[in-house]
């Protein structure tokens, strides 16, 4: 335990005491930096796009902080007159004051790469264009049924800071970390870095996926030859990643390793798939060992991608098959991804809030059998092209029902090829969906887009949804 004394003088060696430190979007991100920078002795500088009602919540977290606020707008001067900056996840570092603080020489950092140098225990970072949230709670499940303290957090919705700031003591550290937060990735050595999958998104902040994905990257580059990097063989993008590998890899892969002969065949390591046995093999500690799938409650074959990148990062670090095997019976997926919300009348609602970007809609209606799917989809358009969804509407699909700012887009790539509706509201998408749903049928949300437009964000989404489907 560290006495008051030994703190005080943590403080005082603190090289953000008396700094000025201004906060860049003051979100959940922002709000965990300011209690940080306090506790740092930091003179804390707020600065947001958004009026200071509008960030009640925010504000009202920080009220015995004392904090200068810029709202509304972000000053060019407020950027250039301050000794550090600390850069929101949702805020684009394209922004013209960033420009100007770098020719200032002010530097710019995140919440993470402040939690990062202060973080002292073992660090799993996972990211990928989808798949990251359930992996990371996945292996966070894997550490606790071993009997160890797994703290976890970072895109999933916990700051990672506040681990620091709230003096909490865990074995191990698991973090979802999003291209944007790897963006500043500078000091951060991940003990195992977990890469689900590369696919186009966030292409209104991207010039181009090859920008994106340089931004994912990152956490390669931040590898150490201690790391553990898990990578998926079975998507191209990351694949290629194993040429710039610096540390020790391990793979995931759905098809059988021994027949893709060679190197690769010869020193596999990591875990596959065998669909016939319901089986997950896994050679991550020079001898086989085999999980059984027969309980799983999480479906789709996206799922054992996840799987298998969590049971690679687990094993590595030692957690016992045993406490895996109890994960893999128990595990009931995570809020908003595929989560099953209600049967009514016969008619099955999900709730995949999460799926923002289009390979995830398409995974998710890969993950069902042959029943017909009405599916609710739009939002705010993240520059992408939905032209891959038209094969699996086709064949998947028995309605669409589109809204938010995409739907006339969404509607112009594949309104063709499924009855299709464009409705005004959320509660109109959702009770036409029951409308015309029939026993049997399922009513899948899963935008393919970011939530903005009309909510919060994902979760406040999903939450709505599930509020309205309970009531039906
Ligand atoms: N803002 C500005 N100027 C701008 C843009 C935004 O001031 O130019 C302000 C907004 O007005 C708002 C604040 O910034 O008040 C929001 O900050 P933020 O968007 O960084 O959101 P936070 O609440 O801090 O949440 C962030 C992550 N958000 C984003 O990356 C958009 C959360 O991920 C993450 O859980 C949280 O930090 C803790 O780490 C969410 C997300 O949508 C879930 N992530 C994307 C995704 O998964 O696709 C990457």
């Amino acid at each position: 335990m560290i006495s008051p004394i030994r703190a005080s003088f943590g403080e005082f060696m603190s090289k953000y005491k008396g700094k000025k430190v201004l906060i860049v979007g003051f979100g959940i991100s922002g709000v965990s930096v300011a209690k940080y920078m306090a506790k740092q002795g930091a003179k804390i500088f707020v600065t947001d796009t958004k009026q200071k009602t509008e960030l009640a919540e925010a504000v009202n977290a920080c009220a015995d902080l004392k904090i200068e606020y810029e709202l509304g707008r972000h000053n060019n001067k407020t950027f250039t007159s301050v000794d550090l900056i600390v850069v929101s996840p949702g805020v684009s570092l394209s922004l013209k004051p960033f420009e100007e603080a770098r020719e200032a020489k002010i530097p710019i950092t995140n919440e993470i790469e402040l939690a990062a140098q202060a973080i002292k225990e073992p660090l799993i970072a996972v990211t990928g264009t989808n798949g990251k949230t359930t992996t990371t709670a996945l292996i966070g499940e894997m550490f606790k049924a071993d009997g160890k303290v797994a703290y976890v957090g970072g895109n999933i919705g916990k700051p990672l800071l506040d681990y620091v700031t709230e003096g909490q003591k865990a074995d191990v550290v698991v973090a979802e970390l999003s291209s944007f937060q790897l963006e500043l990735a500078q000091r951060l050595i991940p003990a195992v870095a977990v890469f689900t999958n590369l696919e186009p998104d966030h292409l209104d902040r991207y010039s181009d996926f090859e920008s994106y994905a340089a931004a994912k990257k990152r956490l390669l580059t931040a590898c150490d030859r201690n790391s553990f990097v898990v990578l998926n063989h079975d998507s191209p993008s990351i694949k290629n990643f194993s040429d710039e590998n610096p540390g020790r890899l391990m793979w995931f892969t759905r098809n059988d390793p021994m027949k893709v002969g060679g190197e690769f065949s010869e020193n596999f390591v990591g875990s596959y798939y065998r669909p016939a046995q319901k089986q997950i093999v896994s050679k991550v500690t020079g001898r086989e060992e085999l999980y059984d799938l027969s309980q799983l409650r999480i479906f789709g074959d996206h799922n054992k991608e996840n799987l298998m990148a969590a049971i690679n990062a687990a094993r590595a670090m030692g957690v016992s098959q045993k406490a895996i095997q109890t994960v893999i019976n128990t595990f009931k997926g995570v809020s908003h991804r595929l989560e099953f919300v209600r049967r009514k009348d016969g008619v099955y609602f999900f709730n995949d809030s999460k799926g923002t970007n289009v390979m995830s809609v398409q995974r998710s209606l890969s993950a069902f059998g042959t029943n017909p799917i009405i599916l609710i989809a739009g939002g705010k358009d993240k520059n992408q092209e939905f032209g891959p969804l038209v094969d699996l509407v086709r064949t998947k699909c028995k309605i669409l029902i589109l809204l938010g700012e995409a739907k006339e887009k969404i509607n112009r790539s594949i309104g063709d090829h499924a009855e299709t509706y464009l409705v005004g509201t959320f509660e109109e998408a959702v009770l036409l969906a029951y409308q015309k749903s029939r026993s049997g049928d399922i009513v899948l949300l899963s935008p393919g887009c970011a939530s903005y437009d009309m909510f919060r964000n994902y979760e406040e989404r999903g939450d709505y949804f599930k509020k309205i489907v309970n009531q039906l």
